[in-house]
């Protein structure tokens, strides 16, 4: 995150790390991206996150990624889902989203206290200008390692026509896609906070309304981050998740 502040323990209790290692080796897990709790036994997250042949665990409950803070949760992951129309350009990313089933019985599987908590799943579009929420623990204007504590950072919701001018991102921008943060630069999701979220807050509840997905570079004038359209994704969403998702009455 560029131009983030630290967070408080419990502010952000969906917010997860993604880890992976090869698969069956004795290498310790390794931080690759975020993800964002939506049931307890399902993790929301970029599609270029999850790779083949690979272990995956969550860290859930901690804002720290070299020690767990106490009360953390490190969940395996059963299984891995990428949307099946996943695309990756040389520009951009599309279709940008997969889900993470952790291993648990249905239900069972994080287990819900101060510092672990689900997000909702949005359930329309939000206006432009809507000041929206993300973190991670990706790279930072002080280092392309990026942050052992999560940071956060709020950003603004653009306007699609904005975003798609031939001197922000062109016509490579798609309708699963969205631009959040400020065009003037310096507020910015980077590598590392891939699959992580963008949360805004409708009805009153934080919802989860973007995934972190690409951008060029981190914090650059008229180089806003790219964030996957979670309201493009319900129906698969909800597909994909074995009835765990509950819609709203
Ligand atoms: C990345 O490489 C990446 N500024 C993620 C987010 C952004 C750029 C790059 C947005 O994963």
């Amino acid at each position: 995150i560029f131009g983030g502040l630290k967070v408080s323990p419990g502010a952000i209790p969906w917010q997860v790390s993604v880890q992976v290692k090869p698969k069956g080796s004795s290498l310790p897990f390794n931080h690759v991206c975020g993800g964002i709790l939506i049931a307890s036994c399902w993790v929301l997250t970029a599609g270029h996150c999850i790779e083949p042949n690979k272990d995956i665990q969550v860290l859930a409950g901690s804002l720290s990624l070299s020690k767990p803070d106490l009360g953390a949760q490190i969940i395996p992951v059963q299984k891995a889902i990428k949307h099946a129309n996943y695309r990756e350009t040389s520009a951009a990313v599309y279709n940008d989203i997969g889900l993470l089933k952790l291993s648990g019985n249905p239900g069972f599987c994080a287990n819900e206290t101060q510092f672990v908590k689900t997000a909702c799943l949005p359930n329309a579009q939000l206006p432009d200008g809507t000041e929206c929420k993300i973190s991670g623990w990706g790279a930072t204007e002080q280092s392309n390692l990026g942050s052992n504590h999560l940071l956060e950072a709020n950003v603004l919701l653009i306007n699609q026509e904005k975003c798609s001018e031939p001197v922000v991102y062109g016509n490579i921008l798609g309708n699963s896609m969205f631009c959040a943060g400020y065009l003037e630069g310096g507020v910015d999701s980077c590598q590392g906070d891939s699959g992580g979220p963008l949360t805004c807050v409708q009805n009153n509840a934080n919802v989860v309304y973007g995934v972190v997905s690409w951008g060029d570079q981190c914090g650059k004038k008229n180089k806003p981050g790219v964030y996957t359209q979670v309201t493009h994704f319900l129906d698969w969403i909800r597909a994909n998740t074995e009835g765990a998702i509950s819609s709203a009455t």
